[in-house]
């Protein structure tokens, strides 16, 4: 029996020319295993990228969300532990907006887990050769905006959400940051596809 997927990726931001999270996702097959996948792109706006992936997802009805994002800096593929009700930007998003200490959803939990298999997903893209590790905070920005609105829609439902950091591509990087290059990002990805049940 087929299962569905919604993958999403973001738009550039912060003056980055490309976003490797789109770049992989959208380069992403429309199966894999047992998973018809359809990619989305969606902008790095607050309450406006989250938007975007629920209403897909209204219409699709997905079995598993997992969203991707731009984590420049960091040194493996990371799958997030949690999202937390917090908006505090240290950049302006892609309309301007930069709020501080405001909560995403007012009088709602302060944090949700994770509902994705974020420990088998860092097993199986490791064993791709691949470095990844758990992350335990997806920061305060769009990412985790996403993050903690998808989890907050679905708490309590059979759809499964989650999120990925993924780090520079090569041309962003240059000598100082550390990158992967896009095929391992797509092989990474797939091996986190390949670890849901
Ligand atoms: N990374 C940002 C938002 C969009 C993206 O790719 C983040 O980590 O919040």
């Amino acid at each position: 029996m087929s299962k569905k997927l919604l993958i999403t990726g973001f738009d550039p931001f912060g003056g980055d020319a490309i976003n490797p999270s789109w770049e992989a996702v959208r380069l992403l097959p429309d199966r894999i295993g047992e998973y018809d996948i359809t990619k989305l792109e969606i902008p790095t706006i607050f309450g406006a990228g989250a938007k975007k992936v629920l209403d897909i997802a209204a219409e699709l009805k997905p079995d598993v969300i997992i969203c991707v994002g731009q984590a420049g800096g960091r040194m493996s593929i990371t799958p997030e532990v949690i999202g937390i009700n917090l908006r505090e930007a240290r950049i302006p998003d892609n309309t301007g907006n930069q709020p501080l200490n405001t909560p995403i959803v007012a009088d709602a939990p302060a944090a949700y887990f994770s509902t994705i298999p974020i420990r088998k997903m860092v097993e199986y893209i490791n064993e791709e050769g691949i470095p990844a590790s758990l992350s335990y905070s997806a920061g305060a920005f769009v990412c985790n905006d996403v993050l903690y609105t998808l989890l907050n829609h679905y708490a309590g439902t059979s759809t499964l959400a989650g999120f990925i950091h993924v780090p520079y591509l090569p041309e962003q990087a240059g000598d100082k940051f550390f990158s992967l290059p896009l095929e391992k990002i797509c092989a990474a990805l797939t091996a986190a596809i390949n670890a849901l049940d």
